[in-house]
């Protein structure tokens, strides 16, 4: 790396936080079984615990997302979590309604035929958008479950219609800080039609909705080949990104940890920020947040080492040189304009992001540092006692 190099990719990190997700430090598993770990968080106080371990060592995880309905206890005051995640050193994020588990969503939540269960639903929102405001939050993260299995079941106009009209509503809620992120998924759990299925039908939903709606892009919840980075380029231009779900994939919602598959990938979308930032001399304002629920990983592991690979990625992709890329293009030199990003790309960055944690006085090595500190083998203990005092029995025996 040259000097002016490392410059660029220690600026970069200044600006690059990452959010985790609660969701990620608790017991998850596939449709076909769960396989437990001590490790896994029992309540809300040891999700932030480990979301606070991971900000610990990393330095760039200061914010949690939470799951209303797996989070926050209902009619107890929400700010009471403010405060516990306080206590572990990181504050609250994105609000996650969920109007998808409740039984009365069978049929859809915003898209169901029956006008109760979608002011049900949009009543969620509301009560979620009250969250936001108690504890101070700015984004408000939408994903839908809705669709349908067969064709015929149900009428995609019209459930389209029922979407934008609960949308805007919904938008209607929001303060003037607030912002919404409305996700797309292209199948699951529905398998003939998701109602928010691309970012085409997320970007003009949002539109509809209002000018706080922007789109949320889950790296895993796209087609195999898609062009991520394409759809992130639009998206910045059309200033409709509002935000990341990261993780990896290889077939479909995966949830492998970030850049695992293929990281080339997550630097060229990092790479069309970066582009856009110089273009317009202004960096863009994206939540990055981590969507992942690790079954076989150590949860705080893995979510240590997307973080890693994020910042990596993220200061690589720092390093294309865009004078000398914008040149290779006005004269169509197309090797030479690719090996601009490919250099980057395999240009080692270690250094760059040792000089920011010096200077963020952070341990040079976060998952060694974690390792190091044994909080792994003292979560597992305690919540292992904890589980025996309460109870709670998992996977047919006291774990
Ligand atoms: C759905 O697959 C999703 O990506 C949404 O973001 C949910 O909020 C999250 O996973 C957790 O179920
Ligand atoms: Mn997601």
């Amino acid at each position: 790396m040259t000097p002016k190099q490392l410059r660029r990719a220690v600026e970069a990190l200044e600006t690059f936080n990452v959010e985790t997700p609660s969701w990620g430090f608790a017991d998850t598993g596939t449709r076909f079984g769960k396989f437990f770990q001590d490790a896994a968080a029992i309540d809300m106080n040891d999700k932030l615990a480990d979301a606070g371990q991971v900000h610990a060592v990393t330095g760039c995880c200061p914010t949690v997302a939470t799951h209303v309905l797996w989070d926050f206890t209902p009619g107890e005051d929400p700010r009471k979590v403010v405060r516990l995640a306080r206590k572990h050193g990181v504050k609250l994020g994105a609000i996650n309604p969920n109007v998808f588990q409740d039984q009365c969503y069978k049929w859809g939540s915003f898209g169901h035929n029956d006008p109760a269960v979608r002011r049900q639903a949009l009543q969620h929102c509301f009560d979620s958008v009250a969250i936001m405001k108690a504890v101070g939050s700015e984004y408000l993260s939408l994903w839908f479950a809705d669709g349908t299995n067969y064709p015929g079941q149900g009428s995609i106009r019209e459930r389209k219609g029922y979407f934008t009209d609960c949308l805007r509503a919904l938008h209607q809620k929001l303060g003037p800080k607030q912002t919404m992120l409305v996700e797309y998924k292209p199948f699951e759990p529905a398998f003939y039609q998701t109602d928010i299925a691309d970012w085409g039908m997320a970007y003009l939903l949002s539109k509809r909705a209002g000018p706080r709606a922007k789109v949320l892009v889950d790296t895993g919840h796209h087609y195999s080949a898609q062009n991520i980075e394409q759809i992130v380029a639009w998206l910045l231009d059309e200033d409709m990104l509002g935000g990341f779900h990261f993780n990896d994939r290889r077939y479909a919602d995966d949830d492998l940890t970030l850049g695992s598959i293929d990281p080339y990938q997550i630097f060229r979308i990092f790479h069309e920020i970066h582009s856009f930032a110089a273009d317009r001399g202004r960096l863009p304002k994206i939540a990055y947040m981590v969507d992942q629920c690790h079954n076989e990983k150590p949860k705080v592991e893995a979510m240590i080492q997307t973080v890693v690979i994020a910042q990596e990625l993220y200061a690589k992709a720092a390093l294309v040189d865009h004078d000398r890329l914008r040149a290779a293009q006005a004269k169509n030199r197309v090797i030479d304009a690719e090996l601009l990003l490919k250099q980057a790309f395999f240009t080692d960055v270690t250094p760059a992001v040792a000089a920011w944690r010096r200077r963020h006085r952070l341990p040079a090595d976060p998952l060694a540092e974690h390792r190091r500190s044994g909080y792994e083998r003292h979560a597992a203990a305690d919540r292992r006692a904890r589980r025996r005092a309460l109870g709670i029995v998992r996977g047919g025996s006291f774990a």
